[in-house]
């Protein structure tokens, strides 16, 4: 038997923007200073709808609430290179990705108020309902992939999910089935080191996740996904591939969770200071903000603007969101089906009667 060395199956790593703000030229996407800006704007304006939502939901004025601070680039810099009419399929930590998708931000705020009407995609934009049971995204992902393909329309499909959902037996059969039917299809992995309290090093025994991908036979890489020129460019080139019938791929955006799993939980009991402040100089906004500084693209007024507006934005959406009526909890009945069961009628009845 031909022994085959195990390194000539390793995956690139690709970072284009480091922490300093320095840039790889050789290696940087094309985007015009107008389109920097954009990815910037959208980046603050993110998080600071992550930090209201959050606030909010200590207020009582929200229900749970999934933070994604550190998770920013991931998910601007991957929407970016997506079309509208793109199929998404989201994760809980995902509010940030639908912001950047043109979902409406009072609706974001709507679902996390428990209102499911939140989760209905804007006309044009083809956002699917976050998923909140972990890995069940990929295979639904798989097959809208699939079924743009047999009808020939060029839309591809994007599924997130975190490392923790890669031990799940949804992604292998995603990714086999990917691979087998060349999917056009995008694996963007947010590994950013914890599923809730099980560190990466508990999750998998493979030195990357990005790696899993070549056991199903499709290319699989890992990226700074605190880089958000890193993140824009593999996402780009996995979705030109797939639109030109070249296959799936897998992106392991390498990344951290700056907050708390969830509402629910306090990270400080499984993870140390020094890590979090370790990975706090790798902050997103800030090595972009380092960057356009270097290329004239920002001062500390247009900082501040952008700030302002991001806040007044926010403020607006949550204004319009508090004045929407609760939707009626008979729904909860009439619409699981076209028709209602006449079982569904009677519960219905015994609940809110005739
Ligand atoms: C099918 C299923 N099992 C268990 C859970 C409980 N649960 C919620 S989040 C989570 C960890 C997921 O971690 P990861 O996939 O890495 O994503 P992250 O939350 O870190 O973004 C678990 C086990 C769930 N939501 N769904």
């Amino acid at each position: 038997m031909p022994k085959k060395v195990l390194s000539e199956f390793k995956v690139e790593y690709l970072q284009i923007l480091d922490e300093e703000g320095n840039c790889d030229e050789a290696l940087m996407p094309k985007l015009s200073n107008d389109e920097i800006k954009k990815l910037y704007e959208m980046l603050v304006l993110i998080r600071v709808f992550d930090q209201k939502a959050f606030n909010m939901q200590r207020q009582g004025r929200l229900g749970t609430y999934i933070q994604f601070k550190g998770q920013e680039a991931c998910q601007v810099g991957s929407a970016f290179a997506l079309n509208d009419d793109d199929f998404v399929f989201p994760m809980y930590r995902n509010s940030g990705l639908l912001i950047a998708r043109k979902h409406p931000i009072v609706q974001v705020l709507q679902y996390w108020g428990g209102d499911e009407r939140g989760l209905r995609s804007p006309p044009n934009v083809n956002n699917f309902p976050i998923s909140i049971p972990v890995g069940t995204q990929e295979v639904h992902a798989v097959g809208a992939a699939w079924a743009a393909k047999l009808r020939g329309t060029k839309q591809i499909a994007a599924t997130y999910f975190g490392e923790g959902g890669t031990s799940k037996g949804d992604f292998h059969e995603a990714m086999n089935f990917a691979g087998v039917f060349n999917a056009p299809v995008v694996f963007v992995c947010e590994n950013n080191q914890y599923a809730i309290s099980v560190p990466r090093k508990s999750q998998t025994k493979a030195e990357t996740i990005a790696q899993k991908a070549i056991a199903y036979g499709f290319e699989g890489i890992q990226v700074d996904g605190m880089d958000i020129f890193a993140v824009y460019k593999s996402m780009k080139d996995a979705i030109e591939k797939a639109r030109n019938g070249k296959g799936p791929t897998l992106i392991e955006c390498f990344t951290y969770r700056m907050a708390d799993h969830s509402t629910s939980d306090d990270a400080s009991r499984y993870r140390t200071k020094e890590e979090l402040e370790a990975w706090a100089k790798k902050d997103p906004i800030e090595r972009l903000e380092k960057f356009m500084r270097k290329k004239g693209l920002l001062d500390d007024a247009y900082k501040e603007k952008v700030l302002k507006q991001s806040q007044e934005t926010i403020e607006k959406a949550v204004t319009e969101f508090e004045k929407i009526t609760a939707p009626d909890p008979k729904d909860i009945f009439k619409y699981v089906f076209a028709e209602m069961t006449q079982q569904q009628k009677e519960e219905m009845e015994e609940i809110f009667g005739k």
